[in-house]
């Protein structure tokens, strides 16, 4: 448990409005007055404090801006016993501590094979080769004369959830469900570059190959580079992060983020895929019978109670509540986000807010007036080709349990009358 965490479930401040007087009951009919009441002394009203009083900081303080340090507690955050070592590793998104469709920057997920590549954008190169007219090299300032454009996608790890496949595990959406970020890329549509090279007629699929020591490399089918891929070198207005690929990413929009290659050096034009170890030994979906599925590149349709979960636990007493969470799915838009209170015997619409784009995170509350009894909460999605997010038990019927990766099945977390919540499952 991490010192917020601690701080926010204190029994000092549920003992407060427990205690209060004129509370009691007010509080679940009309939260707000009840606020008003309990303000009554309350020294953050009465008394004055530094900030009332003395001048700040100037305006060059701080020339990059930083979140308030009260919010140090927003960080991502590794389960140490998952990977060996941290240069081939994962870290999680917080996204119980976010709002809004959007990743910021500094919180997005971060998967290395080999560590965090700090490229010169000055010694950095694209080359396209292969089966093209011609073989070029590109340049950073030659892929700024290129027509740009403006996208809101999510990139998901095949791997995330891939822990719950057998059953619940990790006591947060942060670990469950945080090998996801969604940000606004600006980048070159990848088909203007290949136009530029010339594609030869019997180019089928793309290798587009890392700058890292990893070297990743995966085989991407021509028809999907054509359609919607992206090299971005923006993501939410500023220059991607050495993270997320430093100065060039691949943008392969609702398709397994393994496809994502960071620090783009090289794009090979092929007849045929590649074969390596990502789409291998890794990143396909072991059945029961001990084949593995050859290619699984869309991320399915599927959504999460972000507030309240395990590490963001209902921290008031019964009363008006708000529950939120995310969905997306690697086809389309979400059309609709359903709740459960009682483990998906019941489903009620939640609201959907914010914009919707295809292959992007949507936001979507459901407003509740809590009666302090137990809950056990789940979402589904509903993505635009109609396809529903399915229970766990669906999935393994079809995938068996050897699976890692694809888990997109329904999450359940068990709210205790206390306002505790952990991660259960029922399917
Ligand atoms: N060059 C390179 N590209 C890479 C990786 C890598 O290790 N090296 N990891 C991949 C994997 S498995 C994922 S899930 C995404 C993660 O992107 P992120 O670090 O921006 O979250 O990048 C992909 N692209
Ligand atoms: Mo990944």
């Amino acid at each position: 448990m991490t010192k917020n965490d601690e701080t926010l479930r204190a029994p000092s401040r549920r003992g407060f409005l427990k205690s209060g007087i004129a509370i009691g009951g007010a509080l679940a009919a009309a939260p707000l007055a009840a606020r008003a009441a309990a303000a009554e002394g309350d020294p953050a009203i009465l008394e004055k404090k530094d900030w009332n009083q003395y001048l700040g900081d100037g305006v060059d303080a701080r020339p990059y801006g930083h979140p308030s340090e009260f919010e140090a507690d927003v960080v991502r955050r590794n389960v140490a016993w998952l990977t060996a070592d941290p240069v081939s590793s994962v870290n999680f998104t917080p996204l119980h501590q976010l709002d809004g469709i959007i990743t910021p920057n500094g919180l997005c997920f971060e998967r290395h094979h080999a560590g965090i590549a700090e490229v010169d954008p000055a010694e950095h190169r694209l080359m396209i080769n292969g089966l093209v007219d011609r073989e070029l090299v590109f340049t950073m300032q030659d892929l700024m004369r290129f027509p740009r454009e403006n996208r809101v996608y999510f990139l998901e790890c095949a791997a995330n959830s891939g822990m719950e496949w057998r059953g619940a595990q990790l006591n947060g959406c942060q670990f469950t469900h945080g090998m996801i970020h969604n940000v606004m890329y600006t980048g070159v549509p990848l088909k203007y570059l290949l136009e530029e090279a010339g594609l030869k007629t019997n180019a089928k699929w793309l290798l587009p190959e890392g700058a890292d020591a990893a070297g990743m490399t995966r085989s991407v089918p021509l028809q999907k580079a054509l359609d919607d891929c992206l090299v971005a070198f923006k993501m939410n207005g500023e220059a991607l992060r050495p993270e997320q690929g430093y100065p060039i990413r691949l943008a392969v929009p609702g398709w397994e983020g393994n496809m994502w290659v960071k620090w783009l050096r090289r794009i090979e034009v092929g007849d045929e895929p590649w074969h390596h170890r990502e789409e291998t030994s890794k990143y396909t979906d072991l059945m029961a019978n001990g084949k593995a599925r050859r290619f699984t590149w869309e991320m399915d349709v599927k959504s999460v109670i972000t507030n309240p979960s395990p590490q963001a636990p209902i921290l008031h007493d019964k009363g008006f509540t708000v529950l939120t969470g995310l969905a997306w799915s690697g086809r389309g838009s979400i059309t609709r986000v359903d709740v459960s209170l009682d483990g998906g015997r019941n489903w009620r619409p939640a609201r959907i807010d914010g914009p919707s784009f295809d292959k992007s995170a949507h936001r979507f509350y459901y407003e509740f007036d809590w009666d302090g009894s137990p809950l056990l909460l789940q979402s589904r999605a509903i993505d635009s080709e109609g396809i529903v997010q399915p229970t766990k038990d669906a999935l393994r019927a079809v995938r068996g349990t050897n699976s890692i990766y694809h888990n997109n099945g329904i999450q359940t977390w068990h709210v205790k009358s206390g306002g505790e919540v952990e991660n259960v499952e029922v399917s």
